[in-house]
């Protein structure tokens, strides 16, 4: 930030604090605090970032009172006419960042994003030959009868999806989520040696499950995936390519995968969050095929409700920003990053899910250091380093306890960390898991949530991780009075 931009932002945030403590302090002062800790941490969570002020500021505006079901120029609600004006130019840089033919920027959050495109496929591959059947033009001429055929069809398609436990995400046909009890789901995985995606597997599955969706793309895999491969076998089988990106978005963005590795000319589908590596505010989008945007557009009212206006005018500013030659720099850093802390860990002796990493994720399995990943989580939290357990390929300690600790680095890469503090980042976790202990329950058996952190550990590090995080300051210059 330049130095006016800087005292901008800390006189428009210290004001808004005196505003907002003027009716509730304590969440003034919530809010201060989480400055202070997101500053004070070394934020490892692969799905979070750090928002630019700009993108922050826009999400805090009058735009949130607004209502706005519908679509550009065909809403619900009157009165929406600059609500149009932030919907188009977030769709427009979306369009245009990601070369996709269709952009809808509605979507809430990446759950949304994923029911909004299980939907439009959905009535997509079903109303397309209904219509043809009867001969009718458009969905409106669709009688009772021919409904009620759509509807048994809906409730019949199947899935074919990543499983959880080889980095797929809940939404890609898990059981206990909506997308696993909405269609018939099956998943595939990794190879059980090298843990990484066997295409040649993917398409023996496939071409006995005969899914309507092959869904691509992960949220604790560590490696890239090749889309053209994937788009060869949904089209063997006859099914829809859709790819969820949230993960990756912004190395997409920054033009770290191209050609094959890039989902956007691939898939017919493609969803994405906007706050993880893309930079944005919270939020979801899709983009889509011109043949699928009909269906996609619908996304509000068939899945969604109202728009969230304030939302949608932040990812216009974060889309704008990752246009800009900049992220494609970060987003670049981001990978190398990856591999600096993937580095680290290996020649340290750790355990590395696939052996490394090409993305901006490592999954550490913690099961040669005797923890769980609920352990290795707490243990590194005590010291001041935030990531999250998560299962590791056949985990033995299921979705809850885990084996494995998911890091990225796009959050301390927009901080301005690089090489050598990935690599010290490594140093510091591996210090902190050697030094912890498993505990024990009341009765005296192995425990998988206890554990014991050596003395004088977590002081160590986080006077370690201080120093590091002193020379990058999240949001140089903004001071609140
Ligand atoms: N919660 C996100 C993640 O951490 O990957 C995905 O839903």
């Amino acid at each position: 930030m330049s130095a006016d931009h800087s005292r901008l932002t800390s006189s428009a945030y210290s004001q808004a604090l005196e505003v907002i403590a003027s009716v509730e302090p304590r969440i003034a002062e919530a809010t201060r605090q989480e400055l202070a800790d997101q500053r004070a941490s070394l934020k490892l969570i692969a799905s979070e970032n750090y928002a630019s002020p700009a993108v922050l500021m826009t999400m805090g505006t009058w735009f949130s009172d607004k209502y706005a079901e519908g679509t550009v120029g065909h809403r619900f609600y009157a009165g929406c006419q600059n609500v149009d004006t932030v919907e188009s130019l977030a769709a427009e840089h979306a369009r245009e960042l990601f070369g996709a033919e269709y952009a809808y920027v509605q979507p809430h959050s990446g759950i949304d994003a994923n029911l909004v495109a299980f939907w439009s496929i959905l009535a997509h591959r079903v109303e397309s030959p209904a219509l043809q059947k009867i001969g009718a033009k458009n969905v409106s001429e669709l009688t009772e009868a021919d409904w009620e055929s759509l509807r048994k069809e809906l409730g019949n398609q199947r899935l074919l999806g990543m499983s959880l436990d080889a980095g797929g995400h809940l939404t890609h046909g898990f059981r206990p989520n909506i997308s696993g009890k909405m269609f018939h789901q099956q998943q595939y995985g990794t190879d059980p040696e090298t843990g990484l995606l066997d295409y040649d597997a993917v398409a023996a599955k496939a071409r006995e499950f005969k899914p309507l969706v092959l869904v691509a793309g992960y949220s604790a895999y560590p490696r890239r995936v090749d889309f053209a491969t994937m788009r060869e076998i949904a089209d063997e089988v006859g099914a829809t390519l859709m790819v969820d990106m949230a993960h990756f978005a912004g190395l997409v963005a920054g033009k770290v995968f191209t050609g094959d590795e890039d989902p956007v000319p691939h898939a017919h589908v493609v969803t994405t969050t906007t706050h993880k590596s893309l930079r944005g505010p919270r939020g979801g989008m899709v983009l889509a095929t011109e043949e699928y945007a009909p269906s996609v557009d619908r996304g509000c009212p068939m899945v969604l409700g109202g728009p969230l206006s304030h939302v949608m005018a932040a990812k216009a500013v974060a889309l704008a920003e990752a246009r800009q030659d900049s992220f494609r720099t970060y987003a670049q850093q981001v990978a190398d990053n990856a591999k600096s802390l993937a580095d680290g860990f290996l020649s340290r002796g750790a355990n590395l899910v696939t052996g490394g990493t090409d993305n901006h994720l490592v999954l550490l399995d913690v099961s040669s250091f005797g923890l769980t990943g609920r352990q290795a989580e707490s243990a590194l939290l005590d010291a001041g380093v935030v990531t999250n357990r998560n299962s590791v390929p056949n985990d033995p300690n299921g979705a809850w306890y885990t084996s494995g600790i998911r890091l990225g680095t796009p959050a301390l890469t927009t901080r301005g960390f690089g090489h050598d503090e990935f690599d010290r980042v490594a140093e510091l976790i591996v210090d902190v898991l050697g030094q912890t202990q498993p505990g024990t329950t009341k009765a005296g058996g192995p425990s998988k949530a206890s554990y014991a952190l050596g003395d004088g550990v977590a002081d160590r590090v986080k006077a370690a991780s201080a120093e590091m995080l002193d020379k990058h300051p999240l949001y140089p210059g903004l001071e609140l009075s």
